[in-house]
């Protein structure tokens, strides 16, 4: 059912894993700025040490192989490699740790993904004005460049940023992630056009320079829900669900893959939400430049995270506001036969992943589509035998198959999140997404396969015969 070369991987982020905060020379990320304060990330942890797999991802390694994966998403922390942000000075010790795990990776037969970002600036960036700054595309440029220059002889597949959305709405309008800013409607807008300026940036200069040597492909990392009508019958619902994908996926992905520009509704819902609120400045979503390097095309593969999905209709004006929400005017509704898995916004829908595998299809030219992404949360009570999550995989997976012999999607690869339990953002350790549980009260942070790991790694064998 599976493709031949299909990948089967598992996925992780530095900051959720790495810890080592200050080991050899690692600079600053807003992330440790962001956990250092209090009152912002459940009971004020954060990841200084989290999984350790800075020292220990020997350790990693043997769960990777444990499971059988073909490959394995990992993202390398900009500040740990160039402290400052800028390649004025290089962490050689920071270089050595990447190359020791591509390099064990390669020796396992596992082929490696990378992302360049997963929402860790470095701090000393931040304090030049971050993601709100036009500045920033170049000096992600700069770093993009740098790591295809020092990995990219290995790395054959790159993320260059993960989920803009939520960088740019949660980071910087709803302020529940670093950098922590709450300024509605016009800096996430701001934020989520500099990353995508970043990312059109980094993905020429590999076009240009590096790809005919290295040979390799560069995308962008995209989250979203599926969103159906509540009403299937009911043309406002119906316009929800549009406006609702259009704010989360098409937001990033219609300007790379459709149009060079956002879509036309967010234009629309902007333009009529500011008037409304009397907002005379210039249009809070930008205008991609005709003289910069084009955004359209610029994915060599579609990378999508999904985890949920929503029932929409219209919120009929009352969330008012000058904000993000205010402008997609979608109220959310979970289905009550959806179950909860353990963080609250987790409504268990694999058969959306089918769903919005077949949109994909549709819209964005029939792409090559990696699902990134995609895990079950464990909250409260511990259980090693965790057969829910085990049965999430199991009927997720089920679906994706389905999403291609059935709808033809393209899909070339799956990876669960994640590896293994790790800080989970503003939710600290509560919620443990791994395959692999962690002791994060034992200094050896050990780790152990859970039920579902186990299961996993019989579908994984089972695809392959
Ligand atoms: C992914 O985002 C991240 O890439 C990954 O690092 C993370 O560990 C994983 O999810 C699990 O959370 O609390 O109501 O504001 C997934 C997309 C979008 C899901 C924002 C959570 C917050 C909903 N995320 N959403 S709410």
């Amino acid at each position: 059912m599976f493709p031949r070369g299909f990948a089967w991987g598992a996925a992780t982020a530095a900051y959720q894993i790495e810890g080592g905060w200050q080991a050899d020379g690692r600079g600053a990320s807003i992330w440790d700025t962001f956990c250092h304060g209090t009152g912002r990330v459940w009971g004020d942890q954060n990841g200084d040490v989290s999984c350790n797999s800075y020292e220990l991802w020997e350790e990693d390694l043997k769960c990777i192989l444990r499971l059988g994966l073909t490959h394995y998403r990992l993202s390398v922390s900009w500040a740990r490699l160039l402290p400052e942000g800028t390649t004025q000075r290089v962490n050689h010790k920071g270089v050595q740790y990447y190359n020791k795990l591509i390099d064990g990776l390669l020796a396992a037969r596992v082929t490696p993904m990378v992302t360049l970002y997963h929402f860790d600036l470095p701090q000393a960036l931040q304090d030049r004005g971050g993601w709100k700054s036009p500045d920033i595309a170049a000096l992600f440029d700069g770093y993009a460049r740098f790591c295809f220059q020092t990995f990219g002889d290995r790395v054959k597949l790159w993320i260059t940023i993960n989920e803009p959305y939520v960088c740019a709405k949660l980071g910087h309008e709803d302020g529940v992630h670093a950098p922590g800013l709450k300024e509605p409607g016009v800096a996430a807008y701001l934020a989520g056009h500099n990353m995508l300026r970043a990312h059109a940036s980094a993905w020429h200069s590999y076009h240009s320079i590096f790809r005919p040597k290295q040979k390799g492909l560069v995308s962008l990392g995209l989250n979203s829900d599926w969103s159906e009508p509540l009403d299937r019958d009911r043309a406002e619902d119906i316009a929800a669900a549009q406006r609702s994908i259009a704010f989360t996926l098409g937001w990033f992905a219609w300007p790379v893959f459709v149009t060079g520009d956002y879509p036309e509704v967010m234009r629309t819902c902007i333009e009529a939400n500011g008037r409304k609120h009397n907002y005379a400045g210039e249009s809070r979503l930008p205008f991609f430049s005709k003289d910069e390097p084009a955004v359209l095309g610029t994915a060599d593969f579609f990378a999508l995270n999904y985890y949920t999905s929503r029932k929409v209709t219209t919120a009929g004006g009352r969330l008012d506001s000058l904000s993000v929400k205010s402008d997609v005017d979608v109220q959310e509704v979970v289905d009550p036969s959806w179950p909860i898995c353990g963080v609250s916004w987790l409504a268990v829908v694999p058969d959306g992943l089918r769903k919005l595998l077949s949109y994909i299809k549709k819209n964005f030219g029939d792409p090559a589509i990696y699902i990134t992404e995609n895990g079950f949360a464990q909250v409260g009570p511990l259980e090693m035998r965790d057969v829910q999550r085990a049965e999430f995989y199991k009927q997720t997976i089920s679906e994706v198959a389905k999403a291609i012999t059935e709808d033809g999607v393209n899909v070339c690869g799956y990876f669960a999140w994640s590896l293994m339990d790790n800080f989970e953002w503003a939710d600290g350790y509560s919620a443990r997404f791994g395959l692999f549980h962690v002791d994060f009260s034992h200094e050896k942070r050990t780790r152990t396969i859970y039920h579902s790991g186990k299961e996993y790694a019989k579908l994984i064998q089972k695809a392959q015969c």
